[in-house]
């Protein structure tokens, strides 16, 4: 994850027993204001030690923080008094301190990507996103469904899975192996796709598997595109419960790449290549369509943020979000436009 403050924590070196080098500068985790620490709790809790220089946000997550002290003494003493204990003075909250370290430059620009509220504002062809989708009362229905029924855990989070399981190691189905019928608590919302605007036809069955994905606060999912061979060109995504960000990014120099996904435990993608990145806020209850060129040339992402920066506004996302992916599987070779993002193509030449 980028660092704001420009320092992160000090990982050790391979093989290294040394105690690490002495730093005026602590990377604290546990600790700030989406976990309810203040900035002046920061302050009393560690100017007990030395002047503290400043306090800053290590990161988007909102819960790790930098401190800068000007000796490196009182920074060591603040380790040893805090690390990893329960600290009175925040109400017995556990921090977890190393040293920090200035973040490297990256080879790509960063930082943060403007924000869409409407799709028409990102100006990606095929992507499409409704507002107030479902009813308050259609959400609640659809999440007491889900909860009634048995997740699956993955590292990060919990997903069930209808119509066709979803194979995490392949990104893909197993198109031989159909569950049964999506199931009717998910009726109205297949009624209404029917009627979503961008979709180009009504006659055949649009969808047949349904991905419910449950994320805990602050957790997201890694960039990537939808397998061409598993899935037709519709994926429609409802956004259930809490909010998130999602980003798209086209890679200029683009080609297909073998998943990075295993078992649900998704990558760091800071060493990612150059590319075109940009963002769409999603609200509980809204419908996204990834058609076209979204669905087939552009990674999408949900950052890992705790707070995400929308505009002027700081979104606190301090809720699960439950996510409802509909597609439709694929039982013919992909033809699509976009060869150098297609697993069918690469593995035809
Ligand atoms: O949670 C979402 O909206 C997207 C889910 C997704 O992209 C996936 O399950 O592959």
């Amino acid at each position: 994850m980028a660092a704001k403050s420009g320092y992160t924590r000090r990982l050790p070196l391979t093989g290294e027993t040394a105690p690490p080098p002495p730093s005026a500068v602590l990377y604290v985790a546990n600790c700030g204001p989406a976990v309810g620490v203040t900035d002046a709790d920061v302050r009393s809790t560690f100017g007990a030690f030395g002047e503290v220089a400043g306090v800053q946000a290590a990161d988007d997550s909102g819960a790790r923080i930098i401190v800068r002290f000007h000796e490196p003494a009182a920074a060591e003493a603040a380790m040893a008094a805090l690390h990893g204990r329960p600290c009175d003075l925040l109400a017995g909250r556990v921090l977890h301190i190393r040293y920090s370290v200035p973040v490297k430059p990256k080879a790509r620009p960063g930082g943060s990507v403007p924000v869409a509220h409407a799709a028409s504002e990102l100006g990606i062809p095929g992507i499409y996103m409704v507002q107030e989708f479902v009813t308050a009362a259609e959400e609640q229905e659809l999440l007491s469904a889900v909860d009634s029924k048995t997740w699956k855990r993955l590292a990060k989070r919990r997903v069930q899975h209808y119509g066709y399981e979803f194979l995490y190691e392949t990104r893909n189905v197993d198109s031989k192996q159909f569950l049964g019928e999506l199931p009717t608590f998910v009726s109205t919302v297949l009624e209404k796709i029917a009627s979503f605007p961008g979709v180009k036809d009504c006659a055949t069955r649009l969808v047949d598997q349904l991905t419910v994905n449950e994320y805990p606060c602050g957790v997201g999912l890694s960039p990537h595109i939808d397998t061409h061979s598993a899935f037709e060109e519709m994926i429609f995504s409802l956004s259930l419960a809490g909010t998130c960000i999602m980003e798209f990014r086209k890679y200029t120099k683009g080609t297909w790449r073998a998943p990075s996904v295993v078992d649900g435990v998704d990558e760091d993608s800071s060493q990612e290549p150059e590319c075109i990145r940009k963002a769409i806020f999603l609200p509980p209850r809204s419908m996204l369509l990834m058609s076209g060129e979204g669905r087939y040339a552009w990674h999408h992402y949900i950052p890992h943020h705790k707070i995400d920066a929308v505009g002027g506004q700081v979104i606190k996302r301090n809720s699960r979000r439950v996510s409802f992916t509909f597609r439709k599987v694929r039982m013919g070779p992909c033809d699509c436009e976009y060869k150098q993002f297609c697993d069918a193509h690469s593995k035809r030449c």
